[in-house]
């Protein structure tokens, strides 16, 4: 086997975001670009010789050329065997699964997640350890360092590996073997779940969409729905994976999503509507005319876990990121366990699912997820949801009405400034520092602030320290205002604007959110200075 040492130097800004590294394709098509990331990805991490590494991605353009570099490097770097999916395919979630019920040393998934694919795109990479979560910051932050070092990187001289037919193939010393993408991820979700009850749903006419959004979930989704749990043949939308997910935007949201919003909105709308995200990690759950929000998602499952096989005996905890709304803690009070607040990114609940500290996790931005794995999975959530309808047999609004009324309604909002001049969103963010320190006290419009920082996170296990993750004000009664830069865009900054308030009265349910949270909206413009400060009077996305 001709191990080739290729020669190359560094390129400027490898940097593992909130999800791994994250850029556009004309990037990762420069010479090496990818090889470079790779090989300081594999220098980062120590004793996997003749260990097993797993490789899929969302199908995205570059998907399988990015495959046959790897499984390349991975043979010339000295790894035992490469687990990959069947033509390069895999979930972020089903990667997760894989890594923890084959003992993998790691894995390396290929997806940019929710954001648009082909080639005037976006493509990312992120490495996941054995625990089959994503890298903690010690291990992104160690490749980063060597990112801005590295001088020469190993490769097999070897023709391309068929990676669509199953079976075990050699690459030098290396076995690599395709496997099925969809099998073991579907065995784990029959564990958990009462695949029976749900059936019987289907059975009985209960009419639902899931929308696929062109990305991975859609084989995943096609064979749980409509075959083995027998809804009828269309129930799963939009399900043929494209390289460019159909031109579209694979964020699972109502501005995104709005084919699927615009089934469920009709007179004759479906019972229940889901999507998923480009990775398949992410989900959002809609009743007929309701949409429930992520935060509220969480803490739903949460209350309502004990319902189902695989958490019948409850949950031990639940841990939200801090700009999720606080829906989750107040179950998780009732429930006499704890809770916990985490940065951003699926990443920060790793130590704490290890460590038993909590079976849910949760994050605004449309994931959830259980310690079944170490990723957030959109179609878990979704099978939750169903098994809790089935179990309670009730729609999704009567489920989320008393829901409400138990526990009072934490009315939630995000507003997204894409695209901004990445110089003006660090002023922006620096200039709310500057002002944090003495707003304590302040009044401003009925509300009065509590608390104002920049939220530093110690992780409980690990003593580690992740400062900077998103400036907060908080207010009495619980209305909060959380803003942050995002770590996952391709294209200047953007600027999330996190809004909260808490009512405990149900009598004022019926507000339309973006209304009810009028005043702080403008509050939450004003402090920033947002319109001054970055041209932008309306945001881009809100959810
Ligand atoms: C966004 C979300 C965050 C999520 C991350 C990765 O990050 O806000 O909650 O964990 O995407 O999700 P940011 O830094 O852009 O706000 V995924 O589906 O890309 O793994
Ligand atoms: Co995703």
């Amino acid at each position: 086997m001709a191990i080739k040492i290729i020669k190359t130097t560094p390129f400027k800004g490898q940097k593992p975001g909130t999800s791994g590294l994250r850029k556009k394709v004309v990037e990762f098509e420069k010479p090496h670009y990818l090889a470079n990331f790779v090989q300081s990805v594999f220098d980062s991490l120590e004793k996997y010789k003749g260990k097993t590494l797993v490789v899929g991605g969302d199908g995205r353009y570059l998907n399988r050329e990015a495959v046959q570099i790897i499984l390349k490097m991975a043979a010339a770097n000295g790894f035992g065997k490469v687990l990959v999916g069947q033509g390069g395919l895999l979930s972020t979630p089903a990667v997760s699964c894989i890594i923890r019920k084959y003992k993998a040393f790691g894995g390396l998934i290929l997806s940019a997640s929710h954001n648009p694919a082909g080639p005037k795109e976006d493509f990312g990479i992120k490495y996941n350890t054995s625990n089959g979560g994503p890298a903690p910051e010690s291990v992104t932050e160690a490749i980063y360092a060597r990112t801005k070092k590295i001088s020469e990187y190993k490769i097999v001289d070897e023709p391309d590996v068929d990676i669509d037919t199953l079976g075990e193939i050699k690459l030098g010393k290396m076995t690599v073997e395709v496997i099925d993408s969809v099998k073991d991820y579907i065995q784990l979700m029959e564990e958990l779940f009462d695949f029976d009850l749900i059936s019987k749903l289907f059975e009985n006419g209960f009419s639902m969409r899931f929308d696929a959004m062109h990305a991975i979930t859609g084989p995943y989704a096609k064979e749980i729905f409509e075959k083995i749990l027998g809804a009828p043949v269309g129930t799963v939308i939009n399900g043929k994976p494209k390289t460019d997910f159909g031109g579209g935007h694979p964020d699972p949201n109502l501005a995104h999503a709005h084919e699927l919003v615009n089934l469920m909105t009709d007179s004759d709308a479906h019972s229940f509507g889901a999507a998923s995200d480009g990775d398949g990690d992410r989900n959002m759950i809609l009743g007929k005319n309701i949409f429930v929000t992520p935060s509220d998602s969480l803490a739903v499952l949460a209350a309502n876990a004990h319902l189902v096989p695989g958490y019948k005996h409850g949950i031990v905890g639940v841990a939200r990121s801090m700009p999720t709304s606080g829906a989750a803690d107040l179950v998780a009070k009732d429930l006499l366990v704890k809770s916990y607040e985490t940065p951003t990114g699926w990443k920060f609940f790793g130590n704490l699912m290890d460590a038993d500290k909590v079976t849910f996790c949760g994050e605004e931005s449309f994931g959830t997820g259980s310690s079944h794995i170490r990723e957030k999975d959109g179609l878990w959530a979704v099978l939750l949801w169903l098994n809790i309808l089935a179990a309670r047999g009730e729609s999704v609004e009567q489920i989320m009405q008393s829901h409400w009324e138990k526990y009072g309604r934490n009315y939630y909002s995000r507003h997204d400034y894409e695209a901004v001049n990445s110089e003006m969103a660090v002023k922006l963010m620096d200039n709310l520092r500057a002002k944090s320190a003495d707003m304590k006290g302040k009044k401003i419009g009925s509300y009065e602030v509590e608390l104002c920082d920049d939220f530093s996170y110690t992780d409980p296990i690990d003593g580690s320290i992740s400062n900077n993750q998103g400036i907060r004000i908080l207010f009495k009664g619980g209305a909060r205002i959380i803003y942050r830069l995002s770590g996952t865009g391709t294209e200047g900054a953007t600027l999330r604007i996190y809004i909260e308030s808490y009512e405990k009265n149900h009598e004022k349910l019926n507000i339309d959110t973006q209304n009810n949270l009028a005043e702080l909206i403008s509050i939450a413009v004003q402090i920033a200075e947002v319109g001054m400060r970055t041209g932008r009077y309306r945001p881009s996305v809100i959810t």
